[in-house]
């Protein structure tokens, strides 16, 4: 058959194409296994539309090929007209009502379903984090700890207890989300959102901004650490100064002066004085910086006093050297 290889050939690249989402994970056609009551029930409403939409799919697509099959030209002349059918009553009213009915049944799913994804289970007693989101990292706030703990990147919570979420942004629109921790809720300049989320067991939860947000959006990753209640009393508590400056330098500034200052999209800083002068880069930090070599976002204007502190206490330690590369000249 002289079709023979061409349909070989358009079926390997369709096995090709399909490779990647097949090898993803649950054929990369559900969304990712939920771990919290409000991704859960997302996850029931997908698949309710997900039975009527497949259903549908092979149906349509199915007497499609019988009927190109069954009706072929069989040789007869173009010209031949077809047999000319007006009007089936039955059949009309059947292809409207069952539409209608599948429509029915997906919005009272969908409306039973979004309280639960909306308003936490009553809980005794839920934890409080506020999460603000940043060019190009987040920051979270332990609301209830007495120490003010504060983290970037890594957001630590226990396992089982529900979890009140702030979502604020100091800059420009950024969106939080951690699939398999519920949807997506955005961080807007001027505004508090709200969200929730209970992890139903230990580990860590990956998440990143799904709103275009500058430069760095894609290196604007989270974590989400859910862990036993000793290791979350114990992470808050021994929270200080000390542990904030390495978490700034690695989860904000590394983005972009490179790993030890060596410059990538920002300029090379290792041995730029300011690094080691809190009031001077307490300005540009504030403030941000926009000179001849890029704009540089006010990327610390949320942060304490004490927190710039430990970060030039880190990168006297870690990062700065006298005798480093070229500086900024800024
Ligand atoms: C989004 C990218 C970005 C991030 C994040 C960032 N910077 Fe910068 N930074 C820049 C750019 C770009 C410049 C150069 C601005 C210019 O001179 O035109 C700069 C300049 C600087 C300078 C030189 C200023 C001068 O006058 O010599 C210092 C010091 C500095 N940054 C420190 C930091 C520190 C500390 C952090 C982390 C808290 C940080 N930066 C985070 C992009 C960034
Ligand atoms: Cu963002």
């Amino acid at each position: 058959m002289r079709w023979k290889l061409p349909s070989f050939v358009l079926a390997v690249l369709l096995a090709l194409a399909t490779a990647g989402v097949a090898t993803a994970a649950n054929g990369g056609f559900t969304p990712v296994q939920p771990e919290s009551p409000n991704a859960s029930h997302t996850q029931t409403a997908y698949y309710v539309i997900l039975g009527f939409t497949s259903a549908i799919f092979v149906i349509v697509e199915g007497l499609l090929v019988a009927f190109i099959v069954k009706y072929r030209r069989r040789g007869r002349s173009r010209e031949v007209e077809g047999a000319q059918v007006h009007g089936h009553t039955r059949l009309e009213l059947i292809w409207t009502v069952i539409p209608v009915v599948i429509l029915c049944v997906i919005g009272v799913v969908v409306f039973l379903e979004l309280p639960n994804i909306d308003s936490a289970p009553a809980s005794t007693d839920p934890i409080h984090i506020t999460v603000e989101g940043h060019q190009f990292y987040w920051q979270f706030d332990y609301v209830d700890s007495p120490n003010h703990a504060r983290s970037i990147g890594t957001m630590h919570v226990p396992v089982g207890q529900v979890v009140d979420l702030k979502v604020v942004s100091p800059d420009v629109i950024h969106s939080w989300w951690v699939p398999a921790l519920g949807g997506k809720i955005q961080a807007i300049p001027g505004r508090v959102n709200h969200f929730w989320f209970r992890a139903n067991k230990a580990g860590s939860y990956e998440g990143q901004c799904a709103e275009l947000c500058g430069v760095f959006h894609a290196s604007m990753r989270a974590v989400v650490q859910a862990e036993s209640q000793q290791s979350y009393q114990h992470f808050v508590s021994k929270y200080g100064p000390e542990t904030i400056g390495k978490q700034e330098w690695n989860g904000v500034c590394a983005s972009c002066h490179g790993n030890l200052g060596q410059g990538g999209y920002g300029p090379s800083i290792a041995s730029n004085t300011l690094l080691k002068q809190v009031a001077g880069l307490d300005v540009i930090l504030r403030n941000g910086f926009t000179g001849s070599l890029g704009a540089m976002p006010p990327v610390g204007k949320t942060w304490t006093h004490g927190q710039i502190a430990s970060l030039v206490a880190y990168m006297r330690k870690h990062i700065y050297s006298a005798s480093a590369g070229a500086t900024s000249g800024g």
